[in-house]
């Protein structure tokens, strides 16, 4: 077991199942009690547990997905493995592993996925911190890449994440028929392409400036749902493929995951007006001191709540055929709207 495994291990014992603290801090995520299902299936979950089991795991794949072998590229895989490493909840991976498991209980054939996805999710961090996005200089707790190591090199590290990614889905699938791993390669590039992260942060900056009154709800959806929404819709969607799901299963998990990918970001929202620097890990007040239009801004911040709490219940809509099997899923939607960084 890593060194960080291990201190994660030992921080969460502490804690004696109160919450899970992931990572190190201030890069943390209090998981509020046992989450207790909301709905369809009559079984308690405890999603502490849960994540407890998995996130070592996780941190290991991470860990050993990237190694300088030789002295020229010690510099640059530091640098990937400097915002890799620096924490963060690590949501993707888990809703990667968690769909897996509905079809395959063994959640590793999905691991190379979930690696991938937290590549490209920290690669779109790196990049959207740059001066010439958000410019910010704290993330995950800690300075910016680009505050560590300099524009140039946080640009080329978040490069050489994003083409990481699909290298180390492509290289450690082998049990796997190779049409899924076709599926999974060519969803991930979707995921960060015009109709996808890059697109979403596009319409994003030809939103920015406008008066909060231009800007509608719909324009507002169009841009989470590619920014964000995207990345948790093929999280769920490689770890169902890689487990073994049909076609119908992965479409409806897809369904569910794009209802939570926009509560996701209706929750973020609420965050930025609502937690401090410290609790958030980045620069809180954010969206207020910018023109960004926000939920809050549009809809108030009761009215916010309402949206997400919407969201989540259409969400979970889509797992009503699963019963049971779900669990892990709804469990995870909960803790999305319900987090406090
Ligand atoms: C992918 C080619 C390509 C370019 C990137 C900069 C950019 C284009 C897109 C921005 C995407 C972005 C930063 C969306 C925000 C998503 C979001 C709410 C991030 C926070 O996610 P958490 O809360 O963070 O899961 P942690 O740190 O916990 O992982």
């Amino acid at each position: 077991m890593s060194p960080f495994a291990l201190r994660l291990l030992l921080v969460a014992t502490a804690t004696v199942n109160a919450f899970v603290v992931v990572p190190s801090k201030p890069t943390t995520v209090r998981l509020s009690a046992t989450v207790e299902k909301k709905t369809t299936a009559a079984t308690e979950f405890n999603l502490n547990e849960y994540i407890m089991d998995k996130l070592p795991h996780v941190e290991k794949a991470l860990d050993e997905s990237l190694a300088s072998d030789i002295p020229q590229t010690a510099r640059i895989v530091e640098a990937m493995k400097y915002s890799l490493m620096a924490g963060g909840k690590r949501i993707r991976p888990v809703l990667c592993l968690a769909a897996c498991e509905m079809f395959d209980e063994n959640f590793h054939k999905a691991m190379p996925a979930a690696v991938a996805l937290e590549m490209i999710h920290t690669m779109s961090l790196i990049h959207d911190d740059l001066p010439a996005l958000d410019n910010d200089d704290l993330r995950r707790g800690k300075p910016t890449n680009h505050v560590v190591y300099g524009e140039d090199v946080a640009i080329l590290a978040g490069d050489a994440l994003l083409a990481q990614s699909f290298l180390h889905v492509a290289e450690n699938c082998n049990d796997q028929p190779p049409e899924r791993v076709l599926d999974v390669i060519r969803r991930l590039g979707h995921a960060f392409g015009p109709k996808g992260l890059a697109g979403g942060q596009m319409m994003d900056l030809e939103c920015e400036g406008k008066p909060t009154g231009e800007v509608s709800l719909d324009d507002l959806r169009w841009i989470h749902t590619h920014k964000t929404a995207v990345l948790l819709e093929v999280a769920v969607a490689s770890g169902a493929i890689l487990g073994g799901a049909s076609a119908a299963d992965v479409e409806r998990l897809e369904k569910f995951a794009l209802n939570v990918g926009l509560a996701f970001q209706v929750a973020d929202d609420i965050l930025d007006v609502t937690q401090s620097t410290e609790e958030l890990g980045k620069t809180a007040g954010k969206d207020e001191n910018t023109d960004k239009t926000t939920y809050p801004k549009l809809l108030g911040l009761d009215g916010a709540r309402a949206e997400a709490e919407r969201l989540i219940q259409e969400a979970k809509k889509s797992l009503e055929p699963y019963g049971d099997k779900a669990v892990t899923l709804l469990a995870l939607a909960d803790f999305i709207i319900d987090r406090k960084n």
